[in-house]
Formats: structure tokens, sequence, C-alpha cells
């Protein structure tokens, strides 16, 4: 499984893409892939608190880091945006959210279900008030404005965004952020731990 290789590319996906894997790893169901995440997750969670630290990510992948050109204040980029709520900790929503494959997330029935969840006032439409609404709740600590949301998804701040826009928006998007960031085979190799 190329997990850092995910890690990585999370770091580098947008604010949307991070809470609909959020709400995602989250929501759905447990399936055989995701159980593999928990086995590692819990090899990585050294206390049993079932929190990551930094330094059980950066024991984990010490020898990547000397192969590739990845330094330390690089790995804690990783590691802080994949630390969405800010704790100092990866826990596992998190580390799920990260790791969780992009075909899931592609998924018309998922972007769905997120869309049903944006949609706070459930007037059939995303706004940037539905957004500022779900942002003081349990995404609060994600520090993340709403506008920055809509300008993600092309909008302006008094836009709305049917479900039928939103699933095109978010398939375009995870294209997008599949064609940017490809990798050698021999990449690929060494990320597949
Ligand atoms: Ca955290
Ligand atoms: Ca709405």
């Amino acid at each position: 499984m190329n997990l850092f290789k995910k890690f990585l590319k999370y770091s580098n996906t947008t604010k949307l893409q991070k809470i609909i894997r959020i709400y995602l790893a989250t929501n759905l169901k447990v399936s055989q892939k995701v159980k593999n995440l928990r086995q590692i997750f819990n090899a990585l969670d050294k206390t049993g608190k079932g929190e990551i630290s930094f330094s059980n990510l950066e024991s984990m992948s010490s020898q990547l880091m000397n192969v590739l050109d990845i330094n330390k204040e690089k790995l804690l980029k990783i590691f802080k945006s994949i630390d969405i709520n800010k704790t100092g900790y990866v826990e596992y929503s998190e580390f799920l959210a990260a790791g969780l494959d992009v075909m899931l997330i592609n998924e018309d029935k998922n972007i769905d279900m997120v869309f049903d969840f944006l949609d706070s006032d459930k007037d059939g439409y995303v706004k940037s008030s539905d957004l500022a609404k779900i942002f003081k709740g349990d995404f609060g600590r994600m520090s993340i404005d709403s506008n920055s949301i809509m300008e993600e998804l092309h909008c302006n701040p008094n836009d709305k965004i049917s479900k039928k826009e939103f699933l095109t928006d978010v398939q375009r998007m995870i294209r997008r952020e599949n064609s940017i960031f490809v990798m050698s085979n021999e990449e690929e190799e060494i990320f597949d731990f």
C-alpha cells in the first residue's frame, strides 16, 4: 500500500477535499481496506491512546526520508496537514481521512452524502452560510473559513451550489489532483510500505 504517497498527496490537497475525507472517514461503513489502515494505525500508536505523535510518524518514515528529498520540516508539514483538528496528534479518523482510497471519495453516492451534510439548512443548495454553520461545530478547529471553500468551488461568496454542480466540481477537483501528482515506478516502489 502506498500510504506514504497518499499522505504526501493529502498534504497538498484542497481544504474541501480534506473536509470530504474527514466526513467520509467518520461516517462510512468499515470495509476491508479500512481494516488494513486500522492495523497500521495501531502499530504506529505506540502508547495505545488512539493517537499518533510526530515522533511516531518520524520513526516509521526515517528510511524513506533518507532515500527521498524529505527533511524533518517537510514531514512535519505533512503531519500538520493530517492533524486537521490541531491537537498535535493524529487521531484515527484523521489518519483514515488521509489514507482513504480516492476511488471511494469519487463515488457519486458518497459525494451526495457529503453534499447533504454541507447543506446544513437543507434547502438543496450549499451556500456560504451553510458552511459557516458547519465550521462552528465539530469542524470548527480546522481554521477554515467558508469563503475559501467557496473559492475552491470557483464560486463567489454569495453563490449557491446545487447537488449536481457540487458532484461535477468535486470530481473535476479529484481528476485535477490525480493528474498533477504522478510518480515514476521507481518512486512508487520506494513509497510502498
Ligand atoms: Ca488531531
Ligand atoms: Ca443550504
